[in-house]
This record gives structure tokens, C-alpha cells and sequence, in this order.
């Protein structure tokens, strides 16, 4: 990389983090002199996309106030979206440049001719090194970020703690609320996202590309045995026979999984996000899927475990934030305390003790 494009990377990086930071104090100026949460949350059940981006920009952010506010309204929505259609949230992951922003275009094209309203929310570490995350992704789905019906919204990476934003648990909730029944997210299947991607969604699609091992396309057999379904994509032109070689040998290579703990069978499918080809069937696939773990309770119980595994994550978040937040004395003592976990003068757990000790003491 040129020394002139790499400044220029990092400079739109601080500028969206500038917009960001913007946009926040914004949305809580808004807040202090319009908004009441209660009127904030009737405006996102009455469709308002505005309050709907504004409260997804409140659960990304790092201050306890916007997070205080973000329950508010969460407690504002509560009657309403009990009583609310169920929503199908689907992660869609794969390899840089496999087509999942392609294939969310055309699959989201597809739930919206059956009837659904659509939400699309685009987790993406690999763009967002370049900056070029919102760009990219709206590019490619500019046709469903025209519809009516459809909610594209890219994350701002640059709050990701580990790759995946904050906040896409509530930014699914809020998405809900507002009355998109179908929730899809794309995460890069490279890294430790799509574990936490596969923590928020009822179904999770990998996305192959015809020809090559797993090991070639930097899939861990952890991430295909995460999938409820896979499908080799690309599957147009020259590349069509192997496409089905592809899906074969991945049926073949399935057969040696163990059982899914929904009691589906994985299937494969191929698709042409490019040609859109084959995407109904995915659909009807994942339908299929849903169908049978409203039966068998798998889609209750999942559901549960992703709801503490949210509690958990948030009690790490928050201590987190509260370090991020922390005075000048807790910020020594926390690098104290990281210095003797370091030097192993001290035990993590011991550490995390007295560190969670001294926030009790702190509060007021
Ligand atoms: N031939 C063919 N090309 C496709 C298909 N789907 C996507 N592409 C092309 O592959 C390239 C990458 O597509 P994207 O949809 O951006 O892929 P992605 O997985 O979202 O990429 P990242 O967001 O960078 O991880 C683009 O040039 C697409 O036009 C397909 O079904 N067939
Ligand atoms: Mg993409």
C-alpha cells in the first residue's frame, strides 16, 4: 500500500469516527430537548427510520448515559413487540469476496416478494481496515437500500471489540421493534466474528465458492460445523460443473458431522447471487429449518441460551466500559493490576476480584 492511500485510509477512519462521535451527540441533544424515550420508541414502532438508526447508534456507544437511555426505550417497547409477528434472524458468512453482500441483495430481494420487511445488518472487519465498509457494502445492496420495505445498516466498525459490534444484539431487538421480521446479518468467516454472529441469529448460512478444500477458502471445520446450511455461491458460467462437484463433496464431507443440535440436516445448496439463481430454494430451505425448531423447541431453546450468553457478554462490555470511563486512580490501579496478572504476581481471577472490588467501592 502507497504511503499517500494509507493516510488516506486513516484519515476516513477518523473521519467516520468523527461522524460518529457527531452523530451521538447529536442523537443526545435530540434526546434532551425533543424526545422523551416513550415518543421515541411509539417513533420507531410507527416506522421512523431516523429514530430507528439513532437508537442503533445509542446501543453502540461507550457511555453509560446513551446505554441508561437505550433500556428506557427497550422498556417503552416491550408491550408492543411481545405481541409482534416472529422475526427469523439468519447470519450469512464466507470468505472476502464469496458474495455475501450479492447474495443479501438478492435473498432479501426474495423475502420481500414474499411478504417480509427486511432488515440487513453488515458486520465487516475486513472492509473496515480499509475504510471502506459503508462504501462497499451500500454499493452492493443499494438496490434493497432503495426499498421501501428493506433496512440496510453497515456497523461502524471502528467500535468493534473483537470484530463484531456491540450492540448488533440490540440493533436486531430495535430492527424488530420496528417491524422487520427478517433480520439478516453478514459477518467475514475469517476470524472470531462469526462465532459471535452465530450467537445472535436462529440460522446461520455459510458461504462457499466452487472448487478448493475448506483449507483453501480459510473455512475452519469450527465455522462449517456452526452451519445450519451451506451454499456454494458462484455457481454461473464456466464455473457451474464445479460448483455441483463442490456440493457434493461437501454433502459427502457432512455425512461425518455430528448430528446438529436442531435436528436438521445440513443441506447444500448452490446459488448465483450474480444471475440470482437458486435463492429460492435457500429461502424455502431456511423456512423449512424454522419451521421444524418452532416444532421441536430447538428455536425457544436457542434463543434462551443466546439471551444469557447476552447477559454475559454485556456484564463484560460494561466492565469494560467502566474501565474505558475510569478515573485517573482506577486507571493506575488497573494497570497495576494488568502489571502483576503480567509478572504472574497475581492471578487473573484474583485480579478480576479486586478489580470488581474496587468498582463497588467506587459506586456512588
Ligand atoms: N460470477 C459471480 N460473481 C459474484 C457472485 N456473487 C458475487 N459475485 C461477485 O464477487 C465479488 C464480491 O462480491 P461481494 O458480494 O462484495 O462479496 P462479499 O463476500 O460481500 O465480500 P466482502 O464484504 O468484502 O467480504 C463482486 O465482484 C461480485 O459481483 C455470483 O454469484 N457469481
Ligand atoms: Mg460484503
Amino acid at each position: 500500500m502507497s504511503e499517500s492511500s494509507f493516510h488516506k485510509k486513516g484519515q476516513s477512519k477518523l473521519a467516520s469516527e468523527a461522524a460518529r462521535k457527531d452523530a451521538l451527540h447529536r442523537i443526545r441533544s435530540a434526546q434532551l430537548t425533543r424526545r422523551s424515550p416513550e415518543a421515541w420508541a411509539a417513533a420507531i414502532q410507527q416506522g421512523d427510520r431516523d429514530a430507528l438508526s439513532q437508537a442503533i447508534t445509542l446501543s453502540e456507544s461507550n457511555r453509560l448515559e446513551d446505554l441508561r437511555i437505550l433500556t428506557t426505550i427497550f422498556n417503552a417497547l416491550k408491550p408492543i413487540t411481545t405481541k409482534g409477528t416472529p422475526s427469523n434472524r439468519i447470519g450469512i458468512t464466507g470468505v472476502p469476496g464469496v458474495g455475501k453482500s450479492t447474495f443479501i441483495e438478492a435473498f432479501g430481494h426474495e423475502l420481500l416478494d414474499r411478504g417480509h420487511r427486511v432488515a440487513v445488518l453488515a458486520i465487516d472487519p475486513s472492509s473496515s481496515r480499509s475504510g471502506g465498509s459503508l462504501m462497499g457494502d451500500k454499493t452492493r445492496m443499494n438496490g434493497l437500500s432503495n426499498e421501501a420495505l428493506a433496512f440496510v445498516r453497515p456497523s461502524p466498525t471502528s467500535t468493534n471489540l473483537g470484530g463484531v459490534a456491540r450492540g448488533t444484539y440490540e440493533a436486531i431487538l430495535l430492527c424488530e421493534a420496528a417491524g422487520f421480521d427478517r433480520i439478516l446479518v453478514e459477518t467475514v468467516g475469517v476470524g472470531q466474528s462469526e462465532t459471535a454472529v452465530r450467537d445472535l441469529t436462529d440460522a446461520f448460512i455459510l458461504l462457499m465458492l466452487p472448487g478448493g478444500g475448506d483449507e483453501l477458502q480459510g473455512i475452519k471445520r469450527g465455522i462449517m460445523e456452526m452451519a445450519d446450511l451451506l451454499v456454494i455461491n458462484k455457481d454461473d458460467g464456466g464455473n457451474r460443473p464445479l460448483a455441483r462437484e463442490t456440493a457434493s463433496q461437501y454433502e459427502q464431507a457432512l455425512r461425518l458431522f455430528p448430528p446438529t443440535l436442531g435436528g436438521h440436516t445440513v443441506q447444500v445448496h448452490t446459488t448465483s447471487a450474480l444471475e440470482k439463481h437458486g435463492i429460492d430454494a435457500v429461502v424455502d430451505a431456511v423456512d423449512g429449518m424454522v419451521n421444524q425448531w418452532s416444532e421441536n423447541g430447538w428455536f425457544g431453546s436457542q434463543r434462551q441460551k443466546q439471551r444469557l450468553r447476552q447477559l454475559d457478554a454485556h456484564v463484560h462490555a460494561l466492565a469494560r466500559i467502566a474501565r474505558l470511563n475510569a478515573t485517573t486512580s482506577a486507571e493506575s490501579s488497573w494497570i497495576h493490576l494488568q502489571q502483576e496478572v503480567v509478572d504472574d504476581q497475581r492471578h487473573p481471577l484474583e485480579a478480576a476480584q479486586a478489580w470488581s472490588k474496587l468498582q463497588t467501592a467506587q459506586e456512588p
